[in-house]
């Protein structure tokens, strides 16, 4: 073991941990995660993940400097968990960030965890389940980081937390085995039944003539961005993903899923009128389009209970603020040019199980047989030599310090929200739609990027971020879309696996975690002690057989939905077992059903879903 127990802090570092301590308090919560019922779309009665019989989950908040620590039980009964905190830099603590298999195992039903860090920086930031794509089942929330050094703490009278989300009538333990199966050769991700404004709709936001408010509005959804306006009010930007910006003035934004913008809205002197505002989701992200789906949400700024509840006018064509277009407050200058650039080509495409993956250059994440923190803490000096951390997590190893730029090319015709943990990156190039691959002679870089932790690459077009390895750690860099991240469109990331050693040390719960389900905290990802021997890694499942491309399966599928060659296709992907893809919602199908909701979700912008196409079995196919 090369982990120790003292913690590195430069002689600088400490008097200033020191200073900080001084002022700064622990916030603790205890955390009871477990099932209780819901409704918010008014269309039906699910259970959902809550805390201490709370859903929506409470909003986390602390003060910059403070420590938090986090008693977590699960109570889920039925699930393993874990909590992600996303946004922050959690610098010294990458045992405490909790992507699964990355930084710590599942939390097993029945055992209680800690989490304990230290805020490191100020804004609008979220929590949820980083595992086995459980966040959207309603575990998921609002963390926010007060700053009294705030450069607008003078331009606003009240803060307001909102969020925006995307909402499924199925749980994702029933929609995930449907959407990576042969039954949706396509990968066509589950279309969500409504949007959600503070995980409700109807919100009635009740609001004060002449004063300014700083709204912090977070994406929490698992799928949709969101285009959201205020009837008859303009905003100001100035914070996104918890970096401050100068003032930017904007009719309409546009947040993914995880994204965050915070604004400063000033309210009318009259109280005689209530106005709507609106998050109405990115369709073009869809597959299909349901008639049922409920993709705009009001909610009102409600100046007076008596004075009416007007529907929102429609909008013909959404015009968002482009967000390349801000300027950080603190003006940080373009970082130097790369010490290292890498380049991840996105793809969708299948393997021989007949499911639909993501890539990353020719890469789809696998989980690994120990957690990648576990293995660079154990690796000695091989923790250097990406080898150790197995093919399929797609491993980069950074020295510290280095200037990192990462070169993203969408080859695929879907918008993506990338999302690098423990940083906040220079976002320094984004092309246009169609643009195709990066062209180095043309881009043109600003003189002070906008930094973030979550941007939207275009359909085949392009992006390039830039930061500092400065930060010690295991960290990864995946799509927020969820579907994406079970498909596999994740990258990891090891900075300055040295220095990583000398920092962490596994806390007993998080080592018990693991015991508990026979997980190994030592050894490569393939759970060998004898580092380069990689030979018992997890591996995706095998390659499509020669001679069939995506296109032909898609095709072959149809064909068997017209029950013109149906035979051939049940013989080759064994339809033996289809029948156990029993529909979630209680109905029925047959595979061939099921295999026909798939085909017409990829088929037709325009088809007609009565209910969730997600035909799905109980169990199995959750991955990362
Ligand atoms: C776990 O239990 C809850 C509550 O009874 C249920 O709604 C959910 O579907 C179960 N999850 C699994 C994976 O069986
Ligand atoms: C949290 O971690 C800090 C050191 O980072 C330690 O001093 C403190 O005792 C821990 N708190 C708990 C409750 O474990
Ligand atoms: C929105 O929901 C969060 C979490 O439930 C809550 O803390 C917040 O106050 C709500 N916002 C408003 C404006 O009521
Ligand atoms: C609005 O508030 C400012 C100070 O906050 C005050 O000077 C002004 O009179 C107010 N105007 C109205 C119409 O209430
Ligand atoms: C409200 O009234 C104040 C003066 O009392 C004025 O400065 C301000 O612009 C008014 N606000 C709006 C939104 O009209
Ligand atoms: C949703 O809102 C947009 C923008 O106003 C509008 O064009 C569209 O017709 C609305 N759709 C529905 C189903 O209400
Ligand atoms: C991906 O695989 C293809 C064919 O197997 C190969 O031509 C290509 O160079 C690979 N790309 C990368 C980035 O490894
Ligand atoms: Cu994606």
């Amino acid at each position: 073991m090369a982990s120790s127990s003292h913690r590195w802090l430069s002689p600088a570092a400490l008097v200033s941990s020191l200073i900080a301590s001084a002022l700064a308090k622990t916030v603790n919560y205890d955390f009871n995660v477990g099932w209780i019922t819901a409704n918010p779309d008014g269309a039906f009665e699910k259970s959902v993940i809550g805390i201490n019989d709370q859903w929506p989950i409470p909003v986390i908040e602390a003060d910059v400097g403070d420590q938090v620590v986090i008693n977590l039980q699960n109570n889920l009964g039925n699930e393993t968990t874990g909590l992600h905190f996303h946004g922050l830099y959690m610098k010294g603590y990458n045992h405490m960030d909790g992507p699964s298999m990355v930084t710590q195992c599942d939390i097993p039903p029945g055992s209680s965890f800690k989490y304990n860090f230290t805020i490191q920086q100020a804004g609008t930031y979220w929590y949820h389940s980083h595992t086995h794509g459980q966040y959207p089942d309603g575990l998921r929330g609002p963390l926010i980081i007060h700053d009294p050094d705030n450069p607008y703490q003078d331009d606003y009278d009240e803060e307001i937390v909102l969020s925006v989300s995307d909402w499924y009538h199925d749980h994702m333990s029933a929609l995930i085995p449907w959407f990576m199966s042969r039954v949706n050769p396509s990968g066509a991700e589950p279309i969500p039944k409504a949007a959600l404004i503070n995980e409700t709709q109807n919100f009635k936001l009740k609001v004060e003539p002449n004063t300014t408010y700083f709204v912090r509005m977070v994406n929490i959804g698992a799928f949709a961005g969101q285009y959201i306006w205020f009837e008859g009010h303009t905003i100001q930007i100035v914070e996104v993903d918890g970096v401050y910006t100068q003032k930017a003035e904007a009719e309409m934004i546009y947040l993914s899923a995880a994204q965050r913008c915070s604004f400063l809205l000033t309210t009318k002197n009259e109280t005689d009128a209530n106005y709507a505002f609106v998050a109405s989701m990115d369709t073009t992200l869809f597959d299909a389009y349901p008639e049922d789906l409920q993709y705009n949400v009001t909610g009102w700024l409600t100046y007076d209970e008596d004075a009416g509840f007007p529907e929102p006018e429609l909008v013909d064509e959404f015009v968002d603020f482009d967000d390349m277009n801000l300027i950080p407050e603190d003006e940080e200058e373009l970082l130097p040019e790369p010490d290292r650039e890498i380049t991840l080509n996105v793809a969708m495409d299948n393997l021989g199980d007949g499911a639909n993956y993501a890539w990353f250059n020719n890469i789809t994440y696998t989980i690994p047989k120990v957690p990648t923190l576990y293995t660079a803490l154990s690796a000695g000096d091989l923790a250097t030599n990406a080898q150790v951390y197995g093919t399929w997590t797609n491993p980069f190893v950074y020295e510290k310090d280095e200037v990192i730029q990462i070169v993203i090319n969408n080859l695929d015709p879907g918008r993506h929200p990338f999302h690098l943990h423990g940083h906040h990156f220079q976002a320094i190039y984004r092309s246009e739609e169609e643009a195709g691959e990066f062209d180095p002679e043309t881009a043109e870089f600003p003189d002070r990027p906008m930094r973030r932790d979550t941007l939207v690459i275009q359909p085949d077009g392009n992006m390039v971020v830039r930061f500092k390895a400065d930060n010690p750690g295991v960290w990864v860099f995946h799509c927020h879309i969820e579907w994406h991240v079970v498909s596999g469109l994740m990258a990891t990331f090891i900075e300055a696996p040295l220095e990583l050693q000398e920092l962490i040390t596994i806390p007993d719960d998080h080592r018990a975690a693991c015991d508990a389900q026979g997980i190994s905290t030592t050894g490569n990802a393939a759970g060998s002690e004898d580092f380069l021997d990689l030979s018992s890694q997890n591996v995706p499942a095998d390659p499509l057989p020669a001679g069939f491309t995506t296109r032909g399966i898609i095709a072959l599928v149809f064909s068997c939905v017209a029950g013109i060659l149906g035979v051939c296709v049940v013989a080759w992907y064994g339809f033996a077992d289809a029948g156990k893809l029993a529909h979630p919602s209680g109905a029925q199908p047959t595979s061939l059903a099921a295999v026909k909701e798939g085909a017409a979700a990829q088929s037709s912008p325009a088809a007609h879903n009565d209910d969730d196409i997600q035909v799905v079995s109980g169990s199995g196919g959750a991955r990362a």
